[in-house]
């Protein structure tokens, strides 16, 4: 079989034998009644490193971020989100369905942030026909603008503004631990002003399953309850939860390689005749291009599918590469070889 680069998502990443070690020999217990001391690890390790206190170990991002609308909100109540988050973009309509909340979106720009001027506008006065605005939600990294990295200054002041006029901040943090290599910082600064914060162990971090919740006491006693309404309570998980502490114990500080391999391919595109990118955006490990005027984006994807390099549609012209600890620098390489070939022969 031909060789396949696999850049369409960090989500590939196949668990480490140090991952699978820790999940055979996992202490496990029925997590329904707390008792997994595995998974109990799992969260009080999550909270220290998030500095809030408490968090929930679940099944996905999507979850997280649904349990957060859920315990902040109730039907009938508004959330902001950015136009180009993925709460708004490919969770199913979730928040709506199962939480009621009507979802407005103010504009992305395109570094990720929200610009508060557009967020003053879009929370309502209290009358009696609007409905409630309660919640902010950030991404960090942004997944859509490219992977871009909230700075602490912009996070801190917009979650002020939002926190001012009563709503809470929730982050979406799927790659946050990115965010936190990338400004040198410790990723509960980032978290520091939100009232709650999520982050997945099965993207960049490379664990097989899951995803943490963190906010307070309260909140997170809530949540505990909402996953099992959802049936996301999962009994004797610890041993997914095992490859969890794994992840947070030793693949956030080799996420430096996988934002120098992005930039590396960043430079390498942009050498490409015909294909568009600002490599200067490039902060995290997520790349965005577009290809040779007049060739349809889905139609390079598959050109590129075919020589064994794999891409994300991310709609319009956009195609998205996402580096991870199973690509190396060689393969980055390997890919920008065929790329060039590739666009070369659609140019003609
Ligand atoms: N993102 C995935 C999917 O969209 C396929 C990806 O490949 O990037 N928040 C953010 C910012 C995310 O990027 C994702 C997943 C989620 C939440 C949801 O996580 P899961 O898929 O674990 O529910």
């Amino acid at each position: 079989m031909p060789k396949i680069i696999d850049l369409r998502s960090d989500t590939k990443t196949l668990p480490t034998a140090r991952m699978r070690k820790a999940m055979f020999e996992a202490e496990v217990g029925d997590d329904v009644d707390a008792e997994d001391p595995t998974i109990n690890r799992l969260e009080k390790l999550a909270a220290e490193m998030l500095g809030k206190e408490a968090a929930l170990f679940t099944t996905s991002g999507i979850m997280s971020n649904l349990l957060s609308v859920l315990v902040h909100t109730r039907p009938g109540d508004e959330i902001i989100l950015g136009s180009e988050s993925h709460i708004f973009w490919y969770e199913v309509g979730g928040a709506s369905a199962l939480g009621g909340v009507v979802m407005r979106t103010v504009p992305n720009e395109t570094d990720g942030t929200i610009r508060p001027e557009n967020l003053r506008l879009a929370i309502r006065e209290k009358d009696m026909d609007f409905p409630r605005t309660r919640l902010l939600c950030l991404e960090n990294t942004h997944n859509r603008c490219g992977g871009t990295v909230l700075p602490v200054e912009y996070t801190d002041s917009i979650a002020a503004l939002a926190h001012q006029r009563g709503l809470r901040v929730h982050i979406d943090g799927a790659r946050i631990f990115s965010a936190a290599v990338y400004l040198g910082v410790p990723a509960s600064r980032l978290a520091e002003q939100a009232d709650s914060v999520c982050f997945c162990l099965s993207k960049n971090l490379s664990a097989p399953v899951g995803s943490v919740l963190c906010g307070s006491e309260p909140f997170i006693a809530s949540a505990r309850r909402w996953r099992r309404m959802l049936g996301g309570g999962m009994r004797q998980a610890g041993i997914l939860a095992a490859a969890g502490i794994v992840a947070l114990e030793t693949m956030v500080e080799r996420l430096a390689e996988d934002h120098a391999n992005a930039s590396r391919l960043a430079s390498g595109l942009a050498q490409i005749p015909g294909l568009s990118v600002q490599p200067h955006r490039v902060q995290t490990n997520i790349v965005l291009f577009e290809p040779p005027a007049g060739i349809p984006a889905e139609k390079f994807i598959l050109e590129l599918k075919n020589r064994g390099i794999m891409l994300s549609y991310m709609g319009g012209r956009k195609i998205r590469a996402v580096t991870h600890r199973m690509v190396n620098c060689g393969d980055i390489d390997e890919s920008l070889e065929i790329i060039s070939s590739v666009a070369a022969a659609v140019i003609g």
